[in-house]
């Protein structure tokens, strides 16, 4: 039985966006240069102060936003994108809590500052956890949660005296409550004899360290003041003619023309259409399929949109392009469809995370980790715990690479983090999350949560919710969330698509226990299968392994134990996908930074590259896996090659 709206696609498709869009408040299009379109990327030094009072409250009451932050006190360089915590000598302030102050100045064309028919937009990529936003001294913005975008339109503080350059300056606290995604406390320790007065520590249940900061890029950027504010595609297929359903919004004016137009790769105009909503037919259509699944995978077409509409100051047009990947996804009882073809997820679990720049997006460590997916054979990742850079999920789409793309919902296990407080703004942060990676055909199923204490009574009516607000938001993907609850007592699991299943055998239970992987293994898919008949992920397995350390017989933390665990895990994974599981992704890619505790040396190393990206053996065992996996799956063309001229694995 089909569960996925894909039959009726071509038919309600661009009614059902509809629905979905009425719950989204504006657009969060990615900004891209166009002919209407200029931006301005303010990546580099900025100015930093991380405000260390007591109260951590001192800049506010010293209104440090008013005057350049020199001077109100001392600052330091600090490098945009990047998490503060690590590039420094102060071992304070990798560990700070409370509010942090980020300044600079940007200069501005004089077009931007003159011209009232543009829009001027600041645009933060992401900053962590919640954020004030001034220009020139005046509020602009805030936003809560540290890995969506936000934007301010500033043109009318730009544009109204002779000002050639604006003042940035952005606070932002990484405190974590029971009510913020993902959850936290703070513990205050009032025990005198043992702390001193005042002393608190931020406490977490996740396993990841809370690295703080812009994340990503922060930018201005322009468009007219009529816009393209939005823009929504989804597609189907019908035989062999693509359908691609669009939807725009536009804002500043309601006297307008839209034209859109839709490309192929080489540039020939494959589809034309005209107003706000409608339906491209693209005959013979090369469909977007994922890396190893086809000889020409992650196929794009370009959407050019054009507007053009009436002004008081004359004609204005806006332009922009967005890539379109054709193809369906559904899902049935035991399989997981990719234009209607069933589709293993063979990947990986990972984080953005690395060595001093922490969280802070990097290219050079983005294009290196998607060598290492694509030379791994790997075809999928989920976004272990958070939505990642909207630059990955390009990529993604470039090379075919397949998302579950998840929430921050992690490490909802306090009771309180079950309240309506909490539950509202889940909600929200869907809406975000929807409204930012909509387009992307990589992203194939939503993520709401992962781990949380499913169990819990108020956990039925908390995922039921979120589950149905997230398909209301967009009815064309599955929703899932990351289960590591008993079958038995997860509440939440019945509201799910397909089951995200975590386990650690031989590694928190029965640890050392090789033997008992297959029974145990074996056991969790069957009783999952047997209560609920949906399709299985095994979202996360794994083992700490120390990059160097052997030992054989295989020891705990050894690279023969990790392969040994892997190899065990394979066996029932083998003999399981033949039926209903769809899914293997390794927990992790790579090793990466945590909190201090006594079972993590340096972090967690659970990563089957290092965290400087260095393959550990299980690399290469989980290589050989996935590249005989995309032979035996492949829908089109000869064998994948893994080793052939060029010693390139990637060409067919
Ligand atoms: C899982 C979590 C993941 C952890 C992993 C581990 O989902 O975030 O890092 O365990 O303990 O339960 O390594």
């Amino acid at each position: 039985m089909l569960r996925g709206l894909a039959g009726a696609w071509a038919v309600l498709g661009p009614l059902l966006w509809g629905c979905g869009l009425a719950l989204l408040q504006g657009g969060m299009l990615y900004p891209r240069e166009s002919r209407s379109r200029e931006r301005k990327e303010l990546d580099g030094l900025w100015r930093f102060r991380a405000d260390f009072s007591q109260n951590r409250r001192q800049g506010f009451e010293q209104q440090w936003y008013r005057t350049p932050l020199r001077e109100s006190g001392p600052s330091l360089d600090m490098p945009v994108p990047s998490s503060f915590n690590d590039v420094g000598q102060d071992g304070r302030l990798r560990s700070f809590v409370g509010w942090v102050w980020y300044e600079r100045e940007a200069t501005l064309p004089q077009r931007w500052t003159e011209d009232l028919g543009t829009r001027v937009v600041l645009r933060i990529g992401s900053a962590h956890y919640y954020a004030i936003v001034w220009v020139n001294g005046v509020h602009v913005a805030e936003h809560e949660g540290g890995h969506l975008p936000f934007e301010a339109d500033i043109s009318k503080l730009v544009q109204s005296g002779p000002l050639s350059s604006c003042r940035i300056t952005i606070a932002i606290n990484n405190t974590l409550s029971p009510h913020t995604l993902p959850p936290g406390t703070i513990l205050y320790k009032t025990d005198t004899s043992k702390y001193p007065k005042g002393y608190f520590v931020q406490n977490t249940n996740f396993d990841f360290f809370n690295y703080a900061g812009l994340h990503r890029t922060v930018l201005l950027y322009t468009t007219p003041t009529t816009y393209i504010d939005d823009i929504t595609v989804t597609t189907d297929v019908d035989q062999d003619t693509g359908l691609v359903n669009y939807q725009i919004v536009v804002q500043g004016s309601e006297h307008f023309q839209l034209e859109v137009c839709l490309l192929d790769e080489e540039g020939r105009v494959v589809a034309k259409g005209t107003g706000g909503r409608g339906q491209l037919r693209v005959p013979s259509a090369h469909l977007w399929w994922p890396y190893l699944m086809h000889e020409h995978p992650a196929y794009l077409y370009s959407l050019e949109v054009k507007l053009t509409a009436q002004t008081a100051a004359g004609f204005v047009s806006d332009f922009y392009t967005l890539p379109v990947g054709i193809r369906t996804v559904a899902v049935t009882e035991s399989q997981f469809r990719i234009n209607g073809k069933p589709f293993y997820f063979h990947g990986v679990n990972k984080h953005e995370d690395a060595d001093i720049r922490g969280k802070g997006f990097d290219w050079p460590l983005l294009v290196k980790d998607f060598n290492l997916l694509r030379w791994l054979g790997a075809n999928a990742f989920r976004t272990s715990h958070y939505p990642y850079a909207e630059e990955v999920m390009q990529l993604c789409d470039r090379y075919g690479i397949v998302v579950i793309d998840e929430s921050p919902g992690v490490g909802i296990v306090l009771a309180q983090s079950f309240s309506n407080v909490s539950l509202q703004h889940h909600l929200e942060v869907m809406e975000e999350m929807v409204r930012r990676d909509k387009n992307h055909p990589a992203v194939v199923m939503w993520s709401v949560a992962n781990e949380p204490a499913s169990f819990l009574k108020p956990a039925g009516y908390y995922f039921k919710t979120l589950i149905a607000h997230t398909k209301a938001l967009d009815p064309s993907r599955p929703v899932t969330f990351v289960t590591n609850s008993n079958y038995e007592a997860d509440l939440a699991v019945p509201y799910v698509d397909v089951i995200c299943v975590n386990s650690y055998y031989s590694w928190y239970h029965d640890y050392g226990h090789m033997e008992v992987i297959q029974l145990q293994l074996a056991t969790q898919f069957e009783s999952w299968y047997k209560t609920y008949q949906k399709p299985i992920i095994q979202s996360e397995y794994g083992a700490e392994t120390i990059t160097g350390f052997h030992e054989d017989p295989p020891l705990m933390f050894s690279e023969e134990y990790q392969k040994g665990l892997l190899e065990q895990y394979h066996v029932v994974l083998d003999q399981k996908r033949k039926e209903y599981v769809v899914g293997e992704l390794i927990w992790n890619f790579a090793d990466f930074m945590t909190d201090q505790s006594p079972q993590r040396a340096i972090g967690n190393r659970k990563g089957i590259f290092t965290r400087q990206r260095q393959p550990k053996s299980a690399a290469f065992l989980l290589r050989e896996r996935y590249w005989k996996l995309a032979n035996e799956t492949k829908y089109h063309g000869s064998a994948v090659k893994s080793q052939c001229v060029g010693n390139s694995p990637f060409t067919f």
